[in-house]
Parts: structure tokens; C-alpha cells; sequence
């Protein structure tokens, strides 16, 4: 069964993780967002690919959500006393992929060959695919001007008032190769419980994504990212209120309509399966708040199941 997803990267993670007990790895496509990728003491940096990598890998780091497993801040620490920039937390062992990432890209190899090359490397079977090669960078105005999305999260804390987000180079970008096809042949397509606006959202501004999923013949299923009226994690409540969408499974479902089949919403969210059914999205009611990585696994159960149900009708 060929599994695709749309993937940010802390909110993926613990999905992704539980469709790897799920499904076979090579049947495993995670199409991830590069809006939030940065530039950090001349370095490359994709956090949402390195986050999905780790987490696949066995290596991220759960508590943090983001980096690896009991890394060390070493070189952060001497950056320091060097008066360099330090907000942006880049462990020793983190650095290597970061690295390998820049040098590979100055030779000119495309990001795609990079991810899969780093993905190989850390013994990940699946296959990790860039929205797209080409530059996208999700920045976000304020009424102190713009900023990457990485100055606006982790250096500001998102604390700064929002008055909306671009997604720079979008129009003119392609997607990676691989990632219509994989969409165009997939069984099973599934937006993971990601931030619509600066994690799915970048996403879907490459031109040829959205028709590629109003086009599959696979049902497209997702998992919110709002339950009880908030994000489980993150900024996405402020950043969809300036999008104009609800802070609900409501306001989910209107960022992915009409190509979105079925909403896994939370228990908590249950009025709203008639709101999701009047923009033509079927909710699916259950416990989507992940605890435990056995909880990833029963979800990623259910997500496959609901998508699956739908295929039989
Ligand atoms: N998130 C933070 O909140 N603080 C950090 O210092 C930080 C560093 C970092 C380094 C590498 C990396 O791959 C991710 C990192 N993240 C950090 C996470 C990242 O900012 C966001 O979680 C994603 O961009 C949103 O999905």
C-alpha cells in the first residue's frame, strides 16, 4: 500500500512514527515542507526534512520535538564567544547533517538527491521528498516588517503581532521531482496534524501540488492540528485567524477543501462534524492528541482505516 504524506515537521513526527509501525518503510512517501528552511552561519538548514529524517530514523529528539536525541551544544557555546548568533539551537552532531546538506548544494546537487542522501544515511528506508528544489521561504509580516518564519518562531518565540505570511518564490516553483507521481499513484494520501498556514500551507502554494490532489484517485485524509479551539502545539492559531480560517477542524477543513476527504478531529471537537459536512469533508471523531508512541501507533491505525473505509464505498 502506498502511503503518501504532507508533512511539517514536529507536528508530523509522531504520526510519521506511527505509520512506520504500519506500513512497509519503502511504502512510506513523506513529501515535507521546506518553507521554513534557513540559512544559519553560511549553513543550510531544512528543519522540517531533518525533523521527519530523525524522527523515521529512531533519533529525534522527543522532548524537544526537533534535533537529535542527547546532542551536545558544544559548538553553539563557542559561536557564542565568537559574538556570533546563537538563537537558533544547532547541536554538534545536528551540524553534521547541516554540512553535508550546504556542501552537497554548492556542488549543485538538488535538494531532493540530498534529502534521500541523508535519509540513506541515517538508515531511513522511506522516502523523504522536498515540496520542491527550488528556494520557497514562508515569511511572515509584522508591523516591524518581515520575517523568515524561523526569526518570527524561535528567535521572536512568536510573540510578535502577525499581519500575514508570503510565501516567497511559491509561484515559481516546481514541485521535486517525484512528488506529483507520488501523489497521482498513491493509495492512501494523508495530511499530517501539521500547521495549515506555515507547514502544509507552503506546500500546497507549489503550483501543480493542489491539482495533483484534487486529481489522485486516493483518498486524501487528515489529521487536525486544532483540537478544543487551540493548536496542539505551535503558533497555527494566530497564523490562521490572519489567514481568515476558524481556529477549528472547521478552519482545517476550509484550507483543504475541496480536496480533502475526511478530517480525523478530536473528541473534544465533536460538534463540528455537521460544520466540516457542509464543506464537504467528513469528520471522523477520536482521541488524535498524541501520548504515547503507542497512541502514534492506534492512530495511524485509525487514519489508514478511515482512509481505507472510504476507498470501499
Ligand atoms: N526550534 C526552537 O524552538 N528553537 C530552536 O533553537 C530550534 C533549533 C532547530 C535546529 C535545527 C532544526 O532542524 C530545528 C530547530 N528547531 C528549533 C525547530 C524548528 O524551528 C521548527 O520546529 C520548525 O521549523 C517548525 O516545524
Amino acid at each position: 500500500m502506498r502511503v503518501v504524506t504532507l508533512a511539517g515537521g514536529t507536528g508530523a513526527a509522531k504520526l510519521l512514527r506511527g505509520l512506520a509501525t504500519c506500513v512497509t518503510p519503502r511504502e512510506l512517501t513523506v513529501i515535507g515542507n521546506t518553507g521554513d528552511d534557513t540559512e544559519v552561519w553560511g549553513l543550510h538548514i531544512s528543519p522540517d526534512l531533518d525533523t521527519v529524517t530523525y524522527a523515521l530514523a529512531g533519533l529525534l529528539d522527543v522532548e524537544r520535538g526537533w534535533g537529535l536525541t542527547a546532542e551536545t551544544f558544544n559548538c553553539l557555546a563557542a559561536m557564542a564567544a565568537h559574538g556570533a548568533d546563537t538563537w537558533f539551537n544547532l547541536g554538534d552532531r545536528d551540524l553534521a547533517t547541516h554540512l553535508m546538506r550546504t556542501r552537497a548544494l554548492a556542488e549543485r546537487h538538488p535538494l531532493s538527491t540530498v534529502t534521500a542522501r541523508l535519509a540513506t544515511d541515517h538508515g531511513v528506508a522511506s522516502r523523504i521528498l522536498p515540496m520542491s528544489d527550488d528556494p520557497v521561504r514562508t515569511m511572515i509580516r509584522t508591523p516591524g516588517g518581515r520575517l523568515t518564519f524561523q526569526e518570527y518562531f524561535v528567535r521572536e518565540k512568536a510573540l510578535v503581532e502577525v499581519l500575514g505570511v508570503d510565501y516567497d518564490g511559491a509561484p515559481c516553483a516546481r514541485p521535486a521531482p517525484g512528488v506529483v507521481e507520488a501523489i497521482r499513484t498513491a493509495d492512501v494520501v494523508i495530511v499530517c496534524p501539521s500547521n495549515p498556514v506555515t507547514s502544509i500551507g507552503p506546500i500546497l502554494a507549489v503550483p501543480g501540488i493542489v491539482e495533483a490532489l484534487s486529481a489522485t484517485a486516493a483518498p486524501v485524509v487528515g489529521v487536525s492540528p486544532i483540537v478544543g479551539g487551540a493548536a496542539v502545539s505551535g503558533p497555527a492559531g494566530a497564523l490562521m485567524r490572519v489567514r481568515g480560517l476558524t481556529v477549528s477542524p472547521l478552519g482545517v477543513a476550509e484550507a483543504y477543501a475541496p480536496w480533502l476527504r475526511r478530517l480525523l478531529i478530536d473528541s473534544r471537537d465533536r460538534a463540528c462534524v455537521g460544520d466540516l459536512a457542509r464543506v464537504g469533508v467528513e469528520a471522523e471523531v477520536a482521541e488524535i492528541v498524541m501520548t504515547s508512541r503507542a497512541h502514534e501507533a492506534t492512530l495511524a491505525r485509525r487514519v489508514l482505516d478511515a482512509a481505507l473505509a472510504r476507498r470501499a464505498t
